[in-house]
Order: structure tokens, then sequence, then C-alpha cells
């Protein structure tokens, strides 16, 4: 009994904070969707391939990519049009998402985290959030959601993990990032954290762990990381 409650004290020093895309969800594909759509209109291609350099990235920092990609230049407002209609197309897919587009081992963990009383937050750049993770069923379970609507600088900065450690209460080597992009794992070590690559080992060797998919996030592993001494 004692031991029982020695180990959870322990246990719930560390906290995670997930990304959202291509961790929890992968909305991605409906980025590339609605992405592909606006440039075609533009009258140039988009390739899956291209939209790799948009994981993680803000939606205003992906129009810019996009438009260099077709090289074509637009005023602000057309870039605002732009901006609007992109993110109606894409919220007519997000609509449609149900918790069977939870990717993977993710439902398990967050099980494990609640029964162990460790505390998890989201940091996405994402400005549809909230919206996505009540249509996956999922948004109840954060302790917090900071997302593209909380700050002022877009990862690699690390403002969106500073502001969900300080939600939960946590100093930056107690937190554990789940991150799929570049971006994220340099926003994330910036922070002094730990960080968990979801992906190509190639591209996101920055950080801590490389995990091929969401399926290795094990309880074995998160059992090692939240045992760890910093
Ligand atoms: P929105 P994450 C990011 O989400 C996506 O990876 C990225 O492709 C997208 O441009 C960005 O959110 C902004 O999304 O248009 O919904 O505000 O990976 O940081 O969870
Ligand atoms: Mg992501």
């Amino acid at each position: 009994m004692i031991k029982y409650y020695q180990t959870t004290k322990k246990m719930s020093k560390k906290v995670f904070i997930f990304d959202l895309d291509g961790v929890i969800v992968d909305t991605a594909k409906y980025h590339y969707l609605a992405w592909k759509n606006l440039a075609n209109g533009l009258g140039f291609e988009f390739t899956e391939a291209q939209n790799e350099r948009l994981k993680g990235v803000s939606r205003v920092r992906s129009l810019e990519i996009l438009l260099n990609i077709g090289q074509v230049n637009l005023s602000d407002k057309e870039k605002e049009k732009l901006l609007t209609d992109k993110n109606k197309e894409y919220l007519e897919y997000v609509h449609n998402m149900t918790a069977d587009e939870i990717l993977p081992g993710i439902e398990n963990l967050l099980k494990y985290l609640e029964t162990k009383n460790i505390k998890f937050a989201l940091g996405s750049a994402s400005k549809n959030a909230s919206l996505i993770l009540k249509k996956v069923g999922l948004f109840k379970k954060f302790t917090a959601i900071v997302d593209g609507n909380d700050v002022s600088k877009a990862k690699p900065n690390p403002e969106v993990f500073n502001i969900a450690a300080t939600k939960l209460s946590a100093n930056s080597e107690n937190c554990i990032v789940v991150e799929d992009a570049l971006a994220g794992i340099q926003a994330a070590k910036k922070a002094g954290m730990t960080c968990i690559g979801i992906g190509d080992k190639e591209v996101l060797f920055e950080a801590d762990y490389i995990l091929k998919s969401t399926k290795e996030l094990t309880i074995d592993l998160v059992e090692k990381l939240i045992d760890e001494k910093n």
C-alpha cells in the first residue's frame, strides 16, 4: 500500500504536452486537400510531398510557402481571402470527423495517464484545435489547450509549450512533448523539454526519442520516461 502511494507521487511530477495534427489525429490530409484546391485555383500543382513542408507550420506561413511554390504574388487583401476560403473548406472536412480518426495508441495512452493522475495539455499551431478535439471526443480530457489562438510566435518558437507548461504548473524539465514536425521538436528543445518525435528519423533527428508511429507510444516507454530522473 505504502509503495503504491510513493510510486504515484513520484510519477505525478511529469506532465505531457501533445501536438494535435500528426499526433492525436491526422488532419494533415484535410489541410492538403484544401491547400491543393487553392493552388489549383491559382493555376499550379501542389503535391503531397510539398505538403510535408506545411506540417506544424501556422496557417499564414503555410500560405506564404504555397505561394512561393507557385511563384504567385498577391496583395494582403487577396491573401486574407484565400486564408478564409482555405479554412472554410478545411472545416467542412473537420465537421465530418469522429473518434475513429484518433491515431492508434493515443486513446490508450491518455487513459493510462488519467489513471496515473498525470496531467496533459495540447500544444498545437492550429486555430481549430478545440473544435477538432470536440469532434473526436477528447476535448474534456485535456487539463489545458494551448493553440494558434494563444500565441504570438509560431513554432519553432517555444511559446506554445511554455504556456502549456505554465498551465500545467510544471517546470520545463518535467514536460514531455510529443510532436510530429521538425518545427515543433525545435520548439520543445528550445523550451528545455524532453521530446518524442513521431515520424521519419532523418527529419526528426533533433528529438530525444523517435518513433515511426503513435502505435509505438507504448505504456512501457511512457513508464520509462516518467520514471526518468532529470
Ligand atoms: P489551422 P499542429 C498544425 O497543427 C498543422 O500541422 C499545420 O499544417 C497547420 O497549418 C497548422 O496547424 C495551423 O492550422 O489552419 O487549423 O489554424 O501539428 O501544430 O497540431
Ligand atoms: Mg503536428
